[in-house]
């Protein structure tokens, strides 16, 4: 045992402020020079995370609290990146729950703390962001004994430690009114009631890898926990590959955290988190153990993916022009890349060689995949995302999610029409007589596709929604699809003022004057359900005569900007989204209109079929 070392995982709900309360224990531990500048969230340092401003991979860090190391992995809580939080508490022997003392627990709360609970770590409770106006820590800390009795808690795991804390001003209490002024109520918690790791430093080597970095100067760098044994520089040890094969090798380099940095180390012994150079081919999952006499851990195994999309080679007629790679052998050696950090995802091949599977979690996670590609470089096209079904004993299950909806009062009616027509089905409204009210549904994934954007224009911005994978249920049936039709550039060339003025009362457009457009490409969304196609490229007929008042009258409306993920919400079965490092276009999947099969058929047998049942 060693008895100076804890090791924690930060989980929570999305933005209820893990990020920020690890960069307040950091400095506090006195990690940073005086003087040195830090940036405010300094986990969050990847491009995406910082300008999304939420946590995307799960991170470790590290410090040292009166003698004791505490290594602490800052996890995401968006429910795509799940798949992060699962592997993290592989790492570890205890977790700080943080639930937002206003907003209380939310469907990822209850994801976590599930796991946490299943993997029997103990807890403890933290209320963070007491400073709001509108916190209520007391109903909090009921609701979360209620779910800790609805996850079926043992009466161990409900005896938890609560601290309140705010994490922006790093202020931690034991009781609300103790005058504390530092984290140090929390520190000490930590080390009191988190259990220091068990395992031998003298037993058999065990250690499992349970992330991959990368570093300039090293190279792939492997993350893993030592459970048993002192593993040593310069060592043969044995890979446990997931085949159950040994593979020698010799560690030539090991580091251990220290808040932003990795101190090279000589061994490192049980209980201790590490990080490795130079492993060949390690996985994670994989297990480092004795050569001689090996004792190989039990694989990770993580939640099944629930959403597939088909990515496949860019073959629209402006291919190559703005992307470095764009074959399907650069395609698919990325995805296999990805496939190596990314637990969570998988990569199916489909009957043709140009274009993969891609299951993931959600949306977020796959287009968080598809944003990276591009800013390196790739090209590619993105088919609508589909739920993943399985077959059991010949039914036919699909995914089914908890929803929860919290918006004003005031939008109730219209949200409760949204959710009917995606077959959400309402099991709970709270109301907390703040102005707003709380939703729960239980709703097939399938019906989440396209459903934030819809909402937040429904509720004007006004609604918060989260949802979690709750399990599989009888597969629902048809459901509605996009009602609309596209607007389809019907020649290419570059778009028009003019003419985009004479469309623009057909629907809303997505392309604005002098963009270069080819056939089959979509230029708007049609109102109607139908697609329409247009010439964007009309140039108004020239005349000798000086135009009068008919040139200053056209008043374009400024186009609908498709960012990645509304393009991804918004394309049918029959279009694709294509991806380049500078531009997101959404195309027809057959781009010869004379070609291209009708859409309103189909489009009308969903709508009635969503109306019967
Ligand atoms: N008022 C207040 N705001 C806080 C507090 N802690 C965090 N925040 C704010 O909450 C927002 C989210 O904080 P993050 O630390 O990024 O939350 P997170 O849990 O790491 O988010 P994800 O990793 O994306 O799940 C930021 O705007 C923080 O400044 C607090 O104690 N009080
Ligand atoms: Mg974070």
């Amino acid at each position: 045992m060693t008895t100076n070392i804890r090791n924690i995982a930060i989980i929570a709900h999305v933005d209820h402020g893990k990020t920020t309360l690890v960069d307040a224990m950091l400095r506090q531990s006195g990690i940073f020079r005086e003087n040195q500048e830090v940036v405010d969230r300094v986990m969050d340092s990847n491009d995406l995370e910082r300008e999304r401003g939420i946590t995307i991979l799960a991170k470790n860090t590290a410090l040292s609290y009166r003698g004791t190391k505490i290594n602490i992995v800052d996890t995401p809580g968006h429910s795509d990146f799940g798949g992060e939080v699962e592997r993290a508490l592989r790492m570890v022997d205890g977790v700080l729950v943080l639930v937002d003392a206003s907003e209380g627990p939310l469907p990822q709360t209850r994801y976590v703390l599930q796991k946490a609970l299943a993997a029997k770590l103990p807890p403890i409770m933290v209320l963070n962001k007491i400073d709001r106006p509108d916190a209520r820590p007391a109903e909090v800390l009921d609701e979360i004994y209620d779910l800790f009795i609805d996850l079926d808690a043992t009466e161990d795991q409900l005896d938890f430690p609560v601290i309140y804390t705010n994490a922006k001003l790093g202020v931690a209490h034991a009781k609300l009114d103790d005058g504390s002024t530092t984290l140090q109520p929390l520190f000490e918690q930590i080390v009191a009631s988190i259990p220091p790791p068990a395992g031998d430093p003298e037993g058999v080597l065990q250690i499992q890898v349970t992330n991959l970095d990368y570093s300039d100067f090293l190279g792939r760098l492997a993350i893993a926990r030592v459970f048993q044994g002192t593993l040593k520089r310069g060592t043969e040890v044995g890979i446990a590959k997931l085949d159950g094969k040994i593979q020698p090798t010799k560690i030539t380099k090991l580091f251990t955290f220290r808040g932003l940095e990795r101190d090279e180390a000589e061994e490192v012994s049980a209980g201790d988190i590490v990080a490795i150079a130079g492993v060949e081919g390690i996985q994670i999952g994989e297990s480092i153990t004795d050569l001689a006499n090996p004792a190989p851990l039990e694989p990770l195994l993580i939640d099944e993916p629930t959403l597939t999309m088909v990515f496949t080679i860019n073959t629209s007629p402006f291919a190559g022009r703005e992307g470095q790679f764009v074959t399907s052998r650069d395609l698919r050696a990325r995805l296999e890349r990805e496939l190596l950090t990314n637990v969570s995802l998988r990569v199916e091949d489909t009957g043709t060689t140009d274009a993969f599977r891609v299951l993931g979690r959600g949306e977020l996670q796959l287009a968080i995949l598809i944003e990276t590609m591009r800013r390196e470089g790739y090209e590619l096209m993105v088919g609508k995302p589909e739920i993943v079904v399985r077959n059991e004993n010949g039914r036919k299950l699909e995914p089914l999610e908890l929803l929860v909806i919290d918006c004003p009062e005031s939008f109730i009616g219209i949200v409760m029409e949204s959710l009917g027509s995606r077959r959400g089905e309402m099991k709970k409204m709270v109301n907390h007589h703040s102005g707003r009210v709380r939703m729960e549904f239980s709703i097939p994934s399938r019906g989440l596709i396209g459903l934030r954007s819809q909402l937040l224009t429904d509720t004007r911005g006004t609604a918060l929604i989260h949802s979690l994978l709750e399990g599989w249920t009888e597969y629902a049936g048809d459901m509605a699809m996009r009602l609309t039709g596209a607007l389809v550039a019907d020649r290419a060339g570059v778009s028009v003022a003019y003419a985009i003025w004479g469309i623009q009362e057909r629907g809303e457009m997505f392309v604005g004057p002098s963009v270069e457009v080819y056939e089959g490409m979509i230029v708007g969304e049609n109102a109607r359900e139908d697609d329409m196609n247009v010439n964007i490229t009309k140039e108004k007929k020239q005349t000798n005569m000086r135009s009068s008042s008919a040139d200053e009258a056209i008043r374009l409306i400024p186009p609908r900007d498709m960012t990645l993920e509304k393009a991804i919400e918004f394309i049918a079965d029959d279009e694709y989204v294509e991806v380049t490092p500078k531009s997101i276009r959404l195309r027809k999947k057959v781009l010869d209109a004379k070609r291209r099969p009708k859409r309103w058929q189909e489009i009308r047998a969903s709508a009635e079929a969503s109306k019967t049942s």
